[in-house]
């Protein structure tokens, strides 16, 4: 039985990034409109929002997140850095910033930041006691580059590298891997950790993109840490089998290889084809696939320890039907839904199929290697052809008379792509 927990909290959106013109300061006297700062509540209050309104909230554990405190953000934050952020969160027409320009402190900030690094750390807590088996965290503000001393890129303290400190200090963890497949380099996470053999980080991201010269192969750790860092920067357009590919090709083998006791996601939907700060192609059913892999990797690898915190993510739209991917139990999801996966769906489809061959209406349709080849790396899986368990998903891909729905879209475009 798997338990998913939730963090959530209204705080999270009181976070005041204030206005912007894009990623451009907004500037009325030189005619730069202001509009909503693109680090704005709305995209998270609308993941939260569909959660509920899917009926899923009743089947998470949900997890009240506390703040942390400064011995456990100095684990990982200069005590200078910390006083400056609850500093410019004091001023009280907003206009703080932790330090690149680029991460604006809101009113109050401070006390919200310290809520989303608890929130991570009370999820890890619960995993670890076995309250739960895998959570994931809904907090803003996010975290992934803000480094020991500076915050950036909207991110004031890192949430998830406090919260592996904490594993390690306080629950007696030794190894724990942080995968960040946010769109950005997980920059701050990767310097926490650079000399440090204890934390494995692998980042995905869009090559050069932001920040803008970091996060390239040759980056791999430091003295002890040399060999513990790994990035795959991708190129721009590159999509769902691009990602799938770094996930069979990088991403899982060294998380086999590193074995860790807890693994911490820094899960960036701005990856997604709509987010307007990348030019990634994810979709919901990308991250679902994603999801259903590292669910795979935590459950044989460490009990099932997956921890996954909010990072980016700006399409309002199309965010939360990405963000839905990580929660728990629709127990009887429509097949035809590319985005209803459960945290506790089992890692690897049923094996064999059903002895009649029918195509199982429980098996989530994207789940076939027939429709989505290129995603799997030919040498590990027998051709599609070959392949008798998936001789049901032929079946079903061939069959006019089982058309109609959603997911015939992609029969469709698996046709149109092959001219
Ligand atoms: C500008 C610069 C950025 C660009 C992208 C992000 C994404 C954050 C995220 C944050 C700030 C620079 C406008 C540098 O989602 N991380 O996961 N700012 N970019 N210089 N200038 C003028
Ligand atoms: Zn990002």
């Amino acid at each position: 039985m798997t338990t998913t927990g939730y963090v959530f909290h209204p705080e999270y959106l009181w976070h005041d990034t204030g206005t912007s013109a894009g990623l451009l300061p907004a500037n009325p006297t030189a005619g730069v409109q202001p509009a909503m700062h693109v680090e704005n509540p709305e995209a998270k209050r609308r993941v939260h929002e569909l959660i509920h309104a899917c009926g899923l909230l009743g089947e998470l554990m949900i997890i009240e997140p506390r703040r942390a405190t400064v011995a456990e953000l100095t684990r990982v934050h200069t005590e200078t850095y910390v006083q400056h952020i609850k500093t410019q969160s004091e001023l009280r027409r907003g206009g703080g910033d932790a330090g690149d320009g680029f991460s604006p402190v809101g009113h109050g900030s401070y006390d919200i930041a310290r809520l989303a690094a608890g929130g991570l750390i009370e999820l890890v807590t619960a995993a670890v006691h076995g309250d739960i088996t895998n959570g994931y965290a809904l907090v803003r503000p996010p975290g992934h580059h803000a480094t020991a001393d500076a915050g950036m890129g909207f991110c004031l303290f890192n949430s998830i590298a406090v919260a592996a400190r904490h594993a390690q200090a306080e629950l007696g963890l030794a190894r724990v891997a942080v995968v960040d497949w946010d769109a950005h380099h997980g920059n701050g996470t990767q310097a926490i950790f650079d000399d440090d053999p204890s934390v494995l980080t692998i980042s995905l991201h869009q090559a050069g993109c932001f920040p803008p010269d970091s996060g390239w192969t040759h980056e791999n750790g430091t003295g002890d840490g040399t060999g513990y860092a790994l990035n795959v920067p991708l190129p721009p357009g590159s999509g769902h089998a691009a990602y799938l590919h770094a996930m069979h090709q990088v991403v899982l083998p060294a998380l086999d290889r590193f074995a860790p006791d807890l693994i911490l996601l820094a899960n960036g939907f701005d990856a997604g084809v709509f987010d307007p700060l990348a030019r990634q192609m994810l979709t919901a059913a990308s991250y679902r696939e994603m999801t259903r892999l590292l669910v795979g990797a935590a459950d044989r690898l460490c009990h099932g320890r997956l921890i996954a915190a909010h990072e980016g993510g700006y399409s309002p739209f199309y965010t939360p039907y990405c963000a839905l991917t990580f929660s728990k139990n629709s127990p009887a999801p429509p097949p035809t839904s590319p985005t209803l996966s459960p945290l506790s769906s089992p890692a690897t489809p049923p094996n064999p199929s059903p002895p009649n061959n029918k195509p199982s209406s429980a098996r989530p349709r994207n789940s076939c290697p027939a429709s989505r080849r290129p995603s799997r790396p030919p040498e590990k899986r027998p051709h599609p052809r070959d392949d008798r368990e998936h001789e049901g998903c032929r079946r079903h891909h061939r069959d006019p008379a089982r058309r109609g729905g959603w997911a015939d879209y992609s029969a469709f475009i698996h046709v149109y792509a092959r001219g």
